[in-house]
């Protein structure tokens, strides 16, 4: 079969197509596994003060936090059978260095926070992290 000059070009068209959905779809899944999202689950009122609760256990759920500024705020970090890494606390912005029981929950004041201050901790390796954006 002689393969001519349109054919060439069809088939050429087709890798293009091919490589270019590859291309994007790989995009496509690095961008979704970078994308974090912030949220306020977990973000609750208690007579006066805000309480974050953040599960803490090959990773922090969730680990990305939007918290109310100026009002008192307390964090409650809850583990459960946890024996990672994450049962070791360190909050470096409030000189937090701790080991967190294997179940329970541990609270730390937080105080109040002015708005576009951000409160990061981490694990025992510094692997996982979890921010705390106040607004
Ligand atoms: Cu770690």
């Amino acid at each position: 079969m002689k393969i001519n000059k349109k054919q060439t070009l069809q088939v050429s068209v087709l890798i293009f197509a091919f490589l270019s959905v590859a291309v994007a779809g790989v995009l496509l899944a690095k961008s979704n596994a970078t994308v974090v999202e912030y949220t306020n689950k977990g973000v609750r009122l208690e007579s006066g003060v805000q309480v974050i609760s953040i599960k803490a256990g090959l990773g922090y759920a969730p680990n990305r936090i939007l918290a109310q500024a100026n009002i008192p705020t307390r964090l409650d970090i809850e583990t459960n059978n946890t024996y990672d890494c994450t049962a070791y606390l360190n909050i470096p912005k409030l000189n937090v260095k701790e080991f967190l029981p294997p179940t329970g929950v541990t609270q730390v004041q937080l105080e109040s926070r002015a708005s576009g201050e951000e409160i990061e901790g981490y694990c025992g390796s510094d692997t996982y992290k979890f921010i705390i954006k106040f607004s």
